[in-house]
């Protein structure tokens, strides 16, 4: 009768996947929302590069459907402390909609922004390399609206909130423009390897 505990439940190993000061939220997937979800269609969603670009450019659902599919599947990390394993994400590289534009050597940042305002800034390297994708699906199925369907940057090596739901558009610049939550104290670009959470980490 000497039942040890542990052989049954989810094993306790360290993992080494999880960056300082993250837990494994298992298969949660928290809501966060600075607004209201909004109630955008697929057919009413328009997408956006301009800024220090050679050719501005939006695309619709279907001409944004018509760039080469590119997915992602690896983890997410919020700078809230959870962290979610092994999720996977459908949609288009953003490599390929910079292409497109043809940025500006000039252009270092960009500042993201919502068809709700939210907006979040980034170093335009971590736009790049295959790193940073506009995501429309989630596990195979339509990305759920409150995770910013119909369509969300996915910017995964950085915290999550740099990967602004309900995304419209990048405007490419030659300076850092703090967005809604670098603003509030968080960090110009919140890499979760290095705890960059707050301005001045
Ligand atoms: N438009 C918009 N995008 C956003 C946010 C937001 O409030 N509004 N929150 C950010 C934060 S802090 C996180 S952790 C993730 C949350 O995404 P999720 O709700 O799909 O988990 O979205 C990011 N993108
Ligand atoms: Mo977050």
């Amino acid at each position: 009768m000497n039942v040890t505990r542990g052989f049954t439940g989810r094993p306790r190993v360290h993992n080494p996947g999880l960056p300082p000061g993250q837990y494994d939220a298992g298969d949660d997937w928290p809501v966060l929302s600075a607004e209201v979800t909004p109630d955008l269609a697929a057919s009413d969603w328009t997408f956006r590069v301009d800024g220090l670009v050679e050719r501005p450019q939006t695309w619709d659902w279907a001409a944004a459907h018509a760039l080469p599919a590119s997915s992602y599947e690896g983890d997410i990390h919020c700078v809230t402390s959870w962290s979610k394993f092994g999720v996977r994400f459908g949609g288009v590289s953003l490599d390929t909609f910079l292409a497109a534009v043809g940025p500006h050597a000039s252009a270092t940042h960009a500042v993201a922004y919502a068809h709700t305002g939210y907006t979040a800034s980034l170093p335009l390297a971590d736009l790049t390399g295959g790193r940073a994708w506009i995501a429309f699906e989630y596990d195979g199925r339509p990305l759920a609206a409150e995770h910013g369907g119909p369509a969300r940057l996915l910017v995964p090596h950085l915290y999550f909130w740099k990967s602004a739901k309900w995304i419209a558009g990048l405007t490419l610049l030659d300076h850092d423009e703090p967005g809604f939550w670098e603003q509030n104290g968080y960090h110009a670009r919140g890499n979760p390897w290095d705890e960059q959470r707050y301005s001045g980490d």
